[in-house]
């Protein structure tokens, strides 16, 4: 019998309900879920395609001890043993947890509960201190908590929604499309953009502020000095609410006008225009993210955010109020069990006694760390020079997400313990593991996440664990057991874990602490099986309440005020000649992180399919690159080689690139090898969107590309980047030195059997050289080779794989790299759902369709899940602008 389950998407935190379908036949289908308050029915490309990440190739399956396979008993044995005798000889500062927000709360619980009350120390850190950690630090300077106050709701009950280091339409595309739809039924609201870069979320904008790297707090002290200049300040707010302004206010004055637009890169009328308006319009939601976080001022910029809309009293109202987006699904659960190494669990202080001793009393637990553990960067640290001895990794892929990402690779191969928890079997951090646990992927794992707006969902299973995998809980628990833990670690169910955290958050709170879920703390399975969405703060004995923190003024400061910060933007680096461009990294629509997931999807690889910088059109002259050519990137940490994509939506003297290639798609893209190891001080966030490199053009003797039934391996080539294709691979390849033998590569590489022969093709007027291996009517792989980069068409050439080619004339028209008349390239993806190429969509503008919605009417691109809309917006535009000149 079919069945259909209602689960929460894994990717990001704007935490969309689904409804995943298993057929009969197994196949599983996935849509939106109508009914759940964050998406109300929509989904992303990324949601829309996760039943194509759900394979088993690939998987981790069963544990490994030093490559071989070992039994469950076994592994845990070892790690216990081994996590024990580092502590019993070098204390319990010896060993360490790096773990994830892509944990489900429960996994986490228990991983901190076990290092912080048990193992004694506080050395568990997370991929969220590189991701959410300035947040928290500012909501704990301002707040006394850390708070988000708002809810999804607000952006569309704004008048103003300032979106400052936020790629909203990329990165939280759900809630993208709640805001444009907002937009769309209320023209009269204003939508701001504060990005050095002109990305695909500014297309909305009424102003784009392409600001300077690390101009926020510039920027948003001159907007405090403005609101107070020009009267706006809510005084019976700041006086009745708050401490601090007249600091904070001193602190911003520091810059006049000429100095702000130097430090923020604006001209004077655009910064006038956006305090007038900022001033003008009350109900203003300033939403952030990691241009925001990820900067050695993040901290110092969310509080400069905060300070403007504490000002105006502009908080914990309908419509207004500062936002910090969540990156990961389940980013903010993370913080409420406390996986911070500086936090304690259900938002306690690690630095105050009555919160450690009451952690200490509620899990009786013998030692709870007494001061905070190591954060992300300080840990890896600890790692490479010896400190830390045994560590434990799971759910986060460090050796690529990492700063100083070739010194983490390092570490990890000095360490002497390295166990790392995850999915698949071969990632750049598991190829460094003594111990690998296979773990349950999404729709196998059983548990609860909590969004951006602080909404807890389940995440529920649908699949059955495939062979020995096993929640990351189970994992945790049974070590914990084997440590001599076995009282405090007798979990039976991710549903008993739960209810142990939401006690905890009760536990003797009394409303001192803002998170507080206390009316679960009893819950049992039945109950948590069938466990609705809902949002945080549910104190027991109180009915469901849903809405904003703050709205009564009342703070987690001891005197129940909120605090001005005063913040001085950071000084701008000097120029400098060895080191000429300002490298910003983040994010693509259609891949996430690391693309161990969307990396498996066709539909997914096809918007960008390969690693790329994007360089202002005036820098790549100047470097002598054009477009496509393959650009070398270099910092004095390490060096990168990637396509070049020439825009002028990137500023003169920035370069951008996204974070997500690795060795297991690229031959050196591994972005975070060239980011230092520089932290804000408060935070500890790495600042990843300012890195000081040079580039250059990488000058290849031969250009590939290739397209492949089997997976392209062990590629002989100094530069290659693999993507899955619908019926294959594609493969973008150079090569540096002469290459005698092109057949014997192909049948290395591409596994080419020995009966199948090649049909090759050479243009010697051009130089291009083309080879196609068919197995009957089959294309089985092709490769494009010429002296410049190659210009066959892509996605032409991966639809071959798909195809029959029963004359012969075809298939010499593949090795010829010619599309027919009747089959024309569609180019490259834009619509992910329904395949549709930027080709087919000029040709539908040509033909009279001048709006997204007529094409699409005509290609139902952007139909589904809308995340391309902007896009085809953006080629609307272009083309109607072409047209015009
Ligand atoms: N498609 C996709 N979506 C994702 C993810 C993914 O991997 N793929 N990951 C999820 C996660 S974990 C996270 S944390 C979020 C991140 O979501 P976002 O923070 O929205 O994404 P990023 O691309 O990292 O960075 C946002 C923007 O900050 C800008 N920026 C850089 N420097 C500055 C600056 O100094 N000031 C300002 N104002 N802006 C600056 C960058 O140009 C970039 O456009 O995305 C989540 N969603
Ligand atoms: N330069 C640069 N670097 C960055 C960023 C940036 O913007 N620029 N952004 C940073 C941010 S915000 C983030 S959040 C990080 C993300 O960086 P990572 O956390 O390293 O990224 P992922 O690829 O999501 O890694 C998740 C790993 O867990 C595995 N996995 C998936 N599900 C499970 C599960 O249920 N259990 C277990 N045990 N494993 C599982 C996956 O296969 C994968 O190996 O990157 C950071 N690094
Ligand atoms: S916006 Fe997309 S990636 Fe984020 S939770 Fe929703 S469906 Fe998933
Ligand atoms: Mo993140």
């Amino acid at each position: 019998m079919a069945c259909e389950v209602k689960t929460t998407c894994p990717y990001c935190g704007v935490g969309c309900g689904v409804i995943a379908r298993v057929d009969d036949d197994g196949a599983v289908s996935v849509k939106g879920d109508p009914e759940h308050p964050a998406n109300f029915g929509r989904l992303c490309s990324k949601g829309s395609a996760l039943a194509e990440t759900l394979d088993l190739d690939g998987r981790l399956l069963h544990p490994e001890i030093g490559g071989r396979r070992a039994g469950w008993n076994e592994a845990l044995e070892l790690v216990a043993e081994r996590f024990l005798q580092s502590i019993a000889e070098h204390g319990p500062d010896s060993v360490a947890f790096y773990v994830s927000g892509q944990l489900l709360t429960e996994d986490y619980y228990v991983a901190n509960k076990l290092m912080k009350g048990f193992i004694g120390s506080a050395n568990i850190d997370t991929n969220s201190r590189l991701c959410m950690s300035s947040s928290v630090a500012g909501h704990r300077r301002a707040f006394g908590s850390d708070t988000v106050p708002g809810m999804y709701e607000d952006l569309e009950l704004a008048d103003l929604v300032v979106l400052t280091g936020s790629n909203l339409a990329w990165c939280h595309p759900v809630l993208y499309q709640r805001l444009a739809a907002a937009k769309a039924s209320r023209p009269e609201m204003k939508v701001v953009v504060i990005d050095p870069r002109q990305t695909m979320t500014a297309d909305i904008a009424d102003m784009h502020l392409a600001i300077a790297p690390d101009g926020d707090v510039a920027l948003f002290n001159g907007l405090l000095v403005h609101l107070t200049t020009s009267g706006a300040i809510d005084q019976n707010y700041v006086s009745a609410h708050t401490t601090g302004f007249a600091e904070a206010f001193a602190a911003a004055s520091a810059l006049n006008l000429d100095g702000l637009s130097a430090a923020t890169g604006l001209a004077q009328k655009q910064l006038r225009d956006f305090f007038r308006l900022f001033e003008t319009t009350e109900k203003v939601v300033t939403c952030y993210s990691q241009g925001v976080n990820q900067s050695s001022a993040g901290t110092d910029k969310v509080n400069a955010i905060i300070n403007c809309h504490l000002a105006t009293g502009r908080i914990g109202r309908p419509g207004m109020g500062p936002f910090s987006l969540t990156g990961q699904p389940n980013a903010m659960g993370g913080r409420e069990v406390g996986g911070l190494a500086n936090m304690l669990a259900a938002h306690m202080d690690i630095e105050k006694s009555l919160h450690r001793d009451q952690v200490r009393r509620f899990w009786g637990a013998p030692a709870v760390a007494s001061k905070p553990g190591l954060k992300a960067v300080d840990m890896f640290r600890a790692v490479a020079d010896g400190r830390i001895k045994a560590l434990w990794i799971m759910a986060t892929n460090p050796v690529v997400s990492m700063p100083d990402a070739d010194v983490v690779e390092a570490a990890l191969k000095a360490c002497p313990f390295v166990v790392v928890s995850d999915i698949l079997r071969d990632t750049d951090t598991t190829r460094h593991a003594h111990v690998l646990l296979p773990s349950l992927g999404w729709g196998e794992k059983d548990g609860t996440v909590t969004n951006s707006e602080r909404r807890i969902s389940r995440q529920r299973a649908f699949l059955d664990a495939p062979e020995e995998a096993s929640a990351d809980w189970w994992q945790l628990a049974e070590v914990a057991r084997r440590m001599g833990f076995s009282e405090a670690f007798g979990h039976a169910s991710s549903a008993e874990i739960f209810a142990e955290h939401a006690a905890l958050s009760g536990f003797e709170n009394d409303g001192r602490r803002d998170f507080d879920i206390g009316a679960h703390a009893s819950i049992d399975r039945a109950a948590y099986d069938c466990l609705e969405p809902f949002q945080w703060p549910q104190p027991k004995e109180t009915a469901p309440q849903e809405g904003r923190f703050f709205a009564d003024g009342r703070f987690y400061h001891p005197d129940g005020r909120a605090c001005f910060v005063p913040v001085q933007a950071p000084k701008a680096r000097l120029a400098d000649d060895a080191l000429p461009f300002t490298l910003n990294t983040g994010r693509v629509r259609d891949h996430w992180h690391t693309m161990t997931r969307t990396g498996k999807s066709a539909r997914l690889s096809a918007h960008i399919a390969e690693p790329f910088v994007e360089i202002h059109p005036s820098d790549a002259q100047t470097i002598g690159v054009a477009d496509a050519d393959l650009v070398r990137i270099e910092s004095p940490c390490g060096t990168v080689i990637v396509r070049a994509l020439v825009t002028a939506r990137q500023a003169p003297g920035n370069l951008f690139a996204a974070m997500h290639w690795n060795d297991q798609f690229a031959s050196k893209a591994r972005i975070d090898a060239l980011v230092p190891p520089i932290t804000d001080p408060f935070s500890g966030q790495p600042a990843s969107k300012n890195v000081a490199v040079k580039a250059a053009r990488f000058a290849a003797r031969t250009y590939g590309f290739a397209v492949s039934t089997a997976k392209p391996r062990k590629l002989q080539a100094v530069y290659w980047a693999i993507a899955k294709a619908e019926a294959g691979w594609r493969a973008e390849l150079a090569f540096d030195g002469a290459q005698d033998n092109w057949i014997d590569w192909c049948r290395q590489a591409f596994s080419i059997p020995g009966g199948i022969e090649p049909i090759g093709y050479t243009d010697r007027q051009s130089g291009e050289f083309r080879l196609a291996f068919f197995e009957g009517e089959r294309l089985f792989a092709a490769l494009f080779l010429s002296p410049r980069p190659v210009a066959v068409a892509r996605s032409w050439a991966v639809s071959q794989l798909a195809v029959p080619h029963a004359d012969l004339s075809k298939r010499f028209a593949v090795a010829a790299g010619r599309p027919g008349a009747d089959k024309p390239d569609p180019g490259a993806t834009v619509c992910s759902c329904f395949s549709v190429g930027v080709n087919q969509i000029t040709a539908a503008i040509r033909d009279g369709c001048h709006s997204v919605e007529a094409v699409g009417q005509r290609l139902s691109a952007g139909t589904n899940c809308g995340s391309c809309r902007s896009e085809i917006r953006g080629i609307i535009n272009g083309c109607l602008a072409a047209a015009a000149e």
